[in-house]
């Protein structure tokens, strides 16, 4: 699809997301729904961040367990049925949504929701590593809009179980390549809350000012470095690495590598957490695959996808080792590749060795 128009006001930091949005719309009439879909995107944001933050206070309704047993019969924690409520809630009233399909990574419960005026569709994890929130470790939303696709005929006036043969249609139709996504988005819930997004045209990072209740431009079109001495990976799954990928690492750790650099480790176990700083500070996140997960833990979707388009659009690389992560079909909801993404030349660097193996 073609790339949107921006002009001097979106490289402005300092100017607010509602603002941006407002330029994209009137320099791209064709994106107003979607810039409206950032409104309820921007204030769900500023409601979970509240939500997790004050989460662990003794008081909070939010602790411990909700008792709900999910699918897959884990516990499901509150937060993660909280934020997914909030930001489905948040989508919904914009009335712009066609479908809108919540994946939670953690609860791995699946909702659709059909209504009038559809256009776009939304795939989301409302809390990624909602583990960590206990801890007060970073947490963060990854958000994928996707056009709805004509073939998906939905019939407004279904209700449960009388749309289970249309829900499956269109559940077929949202599964679509990282390729199609029009627009991505996390925020990470960290000692600031950021909100970064793409709409095909380059990474924009917006910080919340608390004191305003505004998400403020803080850095225009971010450039991931190409060059980097970080890699971030769960190492206790080294020994089931892949071979290539293996080598890649411990020479990177020698200092023996194609850079010559000695590489440094950093790694938060929060997927939001490590692709920021990714981009921000340049590295190599990843979750490969291993011989006991051959697709490692990342979810496609809500979690591999949005990731990548916001990868690729700062100028940086997503693979699962041998494909580009963001031209795979989903085959199903909660299906989960590996993933490296990151500075290009690192990345790249691993990719070599896949294919010379
Ligand atoms: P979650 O859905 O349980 O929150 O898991 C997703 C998270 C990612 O944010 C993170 O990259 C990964 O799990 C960390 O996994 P591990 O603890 O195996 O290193």
């Amino acid at each position: 699809s073609k790339q949107p128009v921006f002009d001097e006001v979106c490289e402005t930091t300092g100017v607010t997301l509602t603002r941006f949005m407002n330029e994209v719309a009137m320099l791209n009439p064709e994106l107003r729904e979607l810039t409206t879909l950032f409104g309820a995107i921007d204030t769900a944001c500023k409601a979970m961040t509240n939500v997790v933050k004050r989460s662990q206070l003794p008081s909070s309704e939010t602790l411990g367990y909700q008792g709900a047993v999910n699918i897959q019969g884990e516990d499901q924690k509150k937060l993660d049925v909280i934020t997914n409520d909030i930001l489905k809630r948040a989508l919904r009233f914009t009335g712009r949504l066609g479908v809108d399909l919540i994946g939670t990574a953690n609860s791995d419960n699946q909702e659709i929701v059909i209504e009038e005026g559809e256009k776009y569709v939304a795939v989301f994890d409302p809390l990624d590593g909602s583990s960590n929130v206990d801890a007060g470790i970073p947490t963060g939303t990854i958000i994928g809009i996707y056009e709805h696709s004509d073939n998906c005929e939905i019939d407004p006036e279904c209700i449960g179980d009388e749309c289970t043969e249309l829900e499956a249609q269109c559940l077929a139709n949202t599964l679509q390549p990282g390729t199609n996504l029009v627009a991505a988005a996390y925020c990470l819930y960290s000692s600031s809350t950021f909100m970064a997004i793409t709409l095909g045209n380059g990474v924009y990072m917006f910080c919340l000012d608390e004191t305003i209740g505004e998400f403020v431009l803080s850095h225009a079109n971010v450039k991931v470095p190409a060059d980097c001495n970080i890699y971030s990976m769960n190492e206790a799954n080294f020994d089931k690495w892949d071979a290539p990928l293996k080598n890649v690492v411990k020479g990177w750790r020698e200092g023996t590598g194609k850079s010559g650099e000695r590489f440094t480790s950093r790694y938060i176990g929060s997927m939001v957490g490590d692709v920021h700083r990714t981009l921000l500070y340049g590295g190599v996140f990843g979750y490969p695959g291993d011989t006991k997960n051959v697709n490692g833990k990342l979810r496609l979707l809500y979690e591999g996808a949005p990731m990548s388009f916001i990868m690729e659009q700062a100028g940086g690389i997503s693979s699962t080792g041998k494909e580009r992560v963001m031209e795979i079909t989903p085959e199903y909801v909660h299906q989960r590749i590996p993933v490296v993404m990151g500075s290009k030349n690192a990345v790249q660097e691993i990719l070599d060795a896949y294919a010379a193996e």
